[in-house]
């Protein structure tokens, strides 16, 4: 058996966040596509035998599972020694970032991005009011990479593999055009893509998608 087996869906930037980290430390994983369109997650089987919180993704490490994409990010930067941050003021940047990111940008454009491009007909009001959070916390992360490089760091951390993890997907699904708006947010998704071994999102989670509805 792999030494890790992922749980996911190829949409799922979460699962993208976990599928990257492992790829650029340089490990295999066997991925288990997991039909979410059809709502397996929402099963009381699924929850009781995979994840008891009823997210996607999982991660089999030798065995165990994990779940929470932030803390299993730091597990693996200590087991291999990579994107950990060099000090202990940058480690508390990865977490600091960390946390915004699951509480602002990702779980925001997670949200956004899967009712604009993977449902027919989302509320409108619903999108005006997730566009509009999501434009201030891309703003708050332009202006933060306008002087530096990398989010936590005089290099990549976790933080920003975190962070990215929603940013890679092709343009149409969020419906961002960075390069115009957001150039620093661009520039930096550029940094990320330039790192050995990177692979696009699609590239990294194989498997049947779902049906897209963004242009
Ligand atoms: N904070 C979690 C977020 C996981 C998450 O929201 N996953 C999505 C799919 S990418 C999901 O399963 N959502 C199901 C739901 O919200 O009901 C993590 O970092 O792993």
């Amino acid at each position: 058996m792999a030494d890790y087996r992922l749980h996911y869906f190829p949409e799922s930037g979460n699962s993208y966040k976990l599928a990257l980290m492992l790829t650029l430390c340089g490990q295999d994983f066997e991925p288990v596509w997991t039909d979410f369109a059809a709502g397996v997650t929402r099963t009381a089987e699924w929850r009781r035998t995979v994840n008891v919180m009823g997210e996607i993704p999982v991660l089999i490490d030798h065995g165990v599972a994990f779940t929470q994409t932030a803390p299993i990010l730091l597990r693996l930067a200590d087991r291999f020694g990579r994107f950990q941050g060099r000090d202990e003021a940058e480690r508390f940047e990865v977490l600091r970032w960390l946390f915004w990111d699951n509480h602002k940008l990702t779980g925001t454009m997670a949200s956004y991005r899967f009712m604009r491009a993977f449902t027919p007909s989302p509320d409108p009001a619903v999108m005006t009011f997730l566009r509009k959070r999501l434009d201030d916390y891309l703003t708050i992360l332009e202006g933060h990479l306008q002087a530096r490089a990398f989010v936590a760091g005089e290099g990549p951390t976790v933080a920003d593999i975190s962070m990215i993890g929603y940013l890679m997907f092709p343009k149409p699904e969020a419906g961002y055009d960075l390069a115009a708006t957001h150039p620093a947010v661009e520039a930096w998704l550029g940094r990320v893509a330039a790192l050995p071994g990177w692979q696009a999102p699609y590239d990294l989670l194989p498997g049947q998608r779902m049906r897209c509805y963004a242009a």
